[in-house]
């Protein structure tokens, strides 16, 4: 049976009335436009102009002109069907030091942006951090220090306000263990510091920065719904000895559970506590109840699975940063990332559909009651652009298909999931890889700006359009 033949029947798994089907950006990777209406700088601004931190020097001074190029993008969305829309908020557009008055024109370009998604009947996800911190904060003290926590929590206020009587869907921080660990550990991505110590008051004070923003955001009583979104791997131990296991435990530990119990049950998981020994020391009285406030839903990036062994040496292919930075995993820097044996995609992750139905039984498992959104899930590919100017990228929509596959059997089995955003619509500025990882389902020409959808893109078109998908190739 060919595919064009397949995609016409009914699909044999169909997804839930009302399952949200979108795809995702941030502002950073997309909009260009750094100097324009006002915005401030943001740490990523000046992390971008040091030598050798990202691949060939590149920046997102222009990135791929979503900023002026807003309305053609969001044609796109539709013409792909798309029923929701993931973007993120450019703090310093709306306050461009990082607090005080609303920079009003940097307001209207998201206003507008959410506009014209509802007039063409696509939901507008806000995220109100990826990544991007007015650098007047950074120069404060960044994220190890308490009060960017109560700014961030007056920017979400400020932005719920103006926003949310037409946006329902909001979320905090987009994978805070990115914007801790790659930030102030191993120095890969902006603010580009190695201190592993503040490392971990930055974590905390990014999930006190959510916590105070959905109080924030809460006591302005709207109808809105409101999230945390967390990045989570699968973990394997390369074997069942005592040494892996340990390994095993404690990438677990500060990947997935010192987020989801402080999120989820208002508690760091005690032996991460332990194996920081003295760097636990970053939690005030009552932090946590604000952090544990109770979720309209959990947006979950999934991307690989790890493998792991206690034994020094191993390749540490999981986490290779683009140049030379010091570990991300504070406290665990003896655990060593084995090849677990799969295929992997261009940014060297290994491939494993099987690792997200894993998550996913674990959270409803352990983590019952919160509903559940996969809110990035893609892959970077070396994309064929043909004679005819279509793009193919056969292994980017198997990893997509794949990966609906095991929503598809994770929602059969009980699990509350609500929806699915790929990562990303479009090409986009990868941080410290530059330009050279594609994740988008549309193709960008990084001279022209010129938009193509890729194979994968008019594939979940398709999807997009029947509900669902066929069952397994027999
Ligand atoms: O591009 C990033 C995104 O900004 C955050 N999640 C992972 C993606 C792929 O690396």
């Amino acid at each position: 049976m060919t595919t064009q033949e397949t995609q016409t029947q009914t699909p044999e798994l169909v997804f839930p009335t009302g399952f949200a089907w979108g795809a995702a950006t941030s502002a950073y990777q997309i909009e260009g436009a750094v100097a324009e209406d006002g915005r401030g700088a943001s740490i990523w601004d000046t992390f971008v102009r040091q030598p050798g931190r990202v691949v060939n020097g590149e920046n997102a001074d222009t990135a791929i002109d979503h900023y002026h190029r807003y309305r053609e993008d969001v044609a796109l969305m539709a013409e792909l069907g798309l029923g929701a829309y993931r973007f993120s908020v450019s703090w310093p557009r709306i306050q461009p030091d990082g607090s005080g008055p609303v920079n009003a024109k940097g307001l209207d370009f998201y206003s507008r942006l959410v506009d014209e998604l509802l007039s063409r009947d696509i939901d507008p996800w806000v995220t109100l951090y990826h990544w991007d911190l007015p650098q007047a904060l950074e120069e404060a003290g960044g994220w190890p220090s308490r009060d960017t926590a109560h700014r961030f929590a007056e920017y979400a206020a400020l932005m719920h306000d103006a926003l949310g009587d037409r946006v329902r869907n909001w979320s905090t921080v987009n994978e805070p263990w990115c914007a801790a660990f790659l930030g102030y550990a191993s120095g890969e991505h902006a603010p580009g510091r190695r201190e592993p110590a503040q490392a971990m008051f930055a974590a905390h004070h990014l999930l006190l920065a959510h916590g105070l923003a959905v109080q924030a955001m809460r006591a302005q009583g709207k109808n809105t719904r409101i999230g945390g979104c967390v990045n989570l791997y699968a973990i394997s131990p390369q074997t069942g000895s005592e040494a892996d296991l340990d390994a095993a435990r404690r990438i677990d530990g500060l990947q997935n559970r010192f987020f989801l119990d402080a999120l989820l049950k208002g508690r760091y998981p005690e032996d991460v506590l332990a194996d920081l020994g003295p760097m636990a020391d970053f939690v005030r009285d009552g932090d946590l109840a604000l952090i544990s406030a109770p979720l309209d839903m959990l947006l979950i990036n999934y991307y690989s699975r790890f493998t792991v062994s206690g034994v020094p040496g191993g390749a540490a292919s999981a986490a290779a940063a683009p140049t030379d930075t010091g570990s991300p995993w504070v406290g665990s820097e003896h655990v060593s990332f084995v090849n677990g044996g799969r295929p992997v995609t261009a940014m060297g992750w290994e491939i494993d559909d099987s690792g997200l139905e894993e998550l996913l039984l674990r959270l409803a498992r352990e983590y019952p009651r919160v509903p559940l959104v996969i809110s990035e899930n893609g892959a970077a590919f070396d994309d064929v652009m043909t004679d005819d100017g279509t793009v193919s990228d056969p292994e980017r929509l198997a990893y997509i298909e794949a990966h609906l596959r095991t929503c598809h059997a994770a929602i059969e089995a009980g699990v509350p999931l609500q929806g699915y955003f790929a990562w990303s619509l479009m090409d986009n500025f990868e941080w410290a890889w530059g330009y050279g990882k594609r994740f988008g389902l549309v193709h960008v020409d990084y001279q022209t700006q010129r938009r193509v959808p890729k194979e994968s893109a008019l594939w979940y078109a398709d999807t997009i359009r029947r509900g669902g998908l066929n069952g397994p190739a027999q």
